[in-house]
């Protein structure tokens, strides 16, 4: 990845609204550790990472950023970090070990723990109900495909309203439910690792029911002021020619209004095709009043669009990959686009357009971006510095669209960077660096990156600085001066 400027403006600081909410976040199973600890039972990420050849070099969560045991130390470095809003979420398995009955109360007690000692520090608790580490127990009884298991999740929520409620005012009830149904039970690209369309159609449908059941759970066990929301992943999909903007529109059927409409419109896409559609046996009565009640906000987790152009699948050309159901079409990225390590185009301005998008969509619904950040080849240069430049300029890129949607007049309410630290990358293992701050695997030792720095000070200011000011052409390169300490 290279650093270029996105801004139309290389002169132009960007000042955010007053309000507007700064954070950054994780998720249970990607930074807890602990997983044997004080009662926890297995999830579905515990079992699919221990398989051999799921998880890149067979790395799996047993430890990873072992957040469970240092939770002083992150909220040294959240706090450090300048941020008002750090969001998490709850590994079901802590609270409640075989996904139903009994609660953990060692498990519940560490989430609590969390949101006081955040709120103690200043910085607002986001709790994330449902972040992909299902209990084993509930798969064993068929997962999200079983319609149960959206009830069992209710039983989550309400325990979690009820004993994090006068803590937590931000919820999201589910996390990315494509890449739950998609991933998981679709392509086996994680946990539980499973290929069957019809599972995949069932999952989609009960999980979305799982948020809506979350919803009703959390409102009646949480006060006024709380607001609650889903989050979704969106990518935008763009034809780039004229004969495949049908495929795009099917695509984005398939891929975004199959979770969107039927939380905003309480129906599914007509323009997906049946077998990517749950069966209308499985709707029953009450189910899309339960899903599309109204919600609070809407998460967005942003990261890239995807192109797509005709292609000869028997004679493909480099950046293009066959788009699997539409013979003939293929994803395409030139071989000049800028792309993180994920190999994911780096497009802020795909962003903008996104956020216009939803906000017509959703008519004006606050709109949160709870998750956008890159992966890069990150390390620790010989003078003890993390100097991810790269970082700093994708930063740079979708905050300045990002004020550039506000500039349009979307209802933009807050952004998260993903995420606080390097951790588990799903089916990419360690390898893959997210994180603002650098974890030292070996010892846990997290150090700031320059991005850290960076980022902290837009919080702490709710001013993008202009790029001219951001990368100078001579003087100091971004942040090195106020970057926080190692723990
Ligand atoms: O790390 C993930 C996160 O858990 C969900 N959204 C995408 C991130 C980067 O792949």
């Amino acid at each position: 990845m290279s650093v270029i400027s996105h801004s139309s403006d290389l002169m132009r600081a960007r000042r955010f609204p007053e309000g507007f909410l700064w954070g950054t976040g994780t998720s249970s199973y990607q930074i807890e550790g602990a997983v044997t600890a004080d009662g926890r039972g297995r999830s579905i990420w515990d079992v699919y990472a221990h398989t051999r050849g799921n998880v890149f070099r067979g790395d799996n969560g047993d430890i990873a950023c072992d957040s469970y045991n240092r939770l002083q130390d992150d909220l040294r470095i959240i706090k450090d970090l300048g941020v008002g809003a750090y969001r998490f979420s709850v590994a079901w398995s802590r609270v409640q070990p075989t996904g139903s009955g009994a609660v953990n109360q060692a498990g519940l007690d560490y989430y609590r723990r969390l949101a006081e000692q955040l709120r103690e520090n200043g910085v607002q608790p986001v709790v994330t109900v449902y972040h992909w580490d299902l209990p084993q127990a509930l798969e064993d009884q068929g997962g999200w495909a079983n319609r149960d298991t959206a009830q069992r999740m209710a039983e989550l929520a309400l325990i979690l309203g009820a004993e994090l409620g006068d803590q937590v005012s931000m919820w999201i009830t589910i996390n990315e439910p494509l890449q739950t149904v998609h991933q998981g039970y679709r392509t086996g690209t994680h946990a539980p690792g499973l290929c069957d369309d019809a599972l995949a159609a069932a999952a989609n449908h009960h999980i979305l029911l799982g948020h809506g059941l979350v919803l009703q759970a959390l409102r009646q066990t949480t006060g006024a002021g709380t607001v609650i929301g889903p989050t979704m992943d969106p990518d935008p999909y763009v034809a780039l020619d004229a004969e495949s903007e049908a495929v795009a529109e099917t695509l984005d059927a398939e891929f975004n209004l199959v979770y969107l409409d039927p939380v905003l419109r309480q129906r599914y896409p007509e323009s997906a095709r049946p077998e990517m559609l749950p069966p209308e046996a499985l709707i029953r009565d009450g189910d899309m009043e339960l899903i599309g009640a109204p919600i609070d906000f809407l998460g967005v987790n942003y990261y890239r669009p995807h192109h797509i152009r005709r292609g000869d699948w028997s004679d493909l050309r480099i950046g293009e990959e066959p788009v699997p159901g539409f013979p003939g079409f293929v994803h395409y990225q030139a071989p000049e686009q800028e792309r993180t390590v994920m190999d994911w185009p780096v497009v802020p301005a795909s962003l903008r357009d996104l956020l216009g998008r939803l906000h017509a969509y959703t008519d004006g619904l606050p709109l949160y971006i709870t998750e956008n950040g890159c992966a890069a080849d990150d390390y620790v240069s010989p003078g003890g510095t993390i100097d991810d430049y790269e970082r700093i300029a994708y930063i740079h890129g979708h905050l300045d669209a990002a004020a550039d949607a506000i500039a349009d007049g979307v209802n933009l309410a807050g952004y998260f960077h993903w995420s606080l630290m390097d951790n588990f990358e799903w089916s990419h293992g360690y390898r893959r660096r997210f994180g603002l701050h650098y974890v030292e695997f070996e010892t846990g030792r997290r150090v700031p990156k320059r991005s850290a720095g960076f980022y902290g000070n837009v919080a702490r200011t709710g001013t993008l600085p202009s790029w001219e000011e951001t990368f100078p052409l001579d003087g100091p390169m971004p942040s090195a001066s106020t970057t926080p300490a190692a723990v």
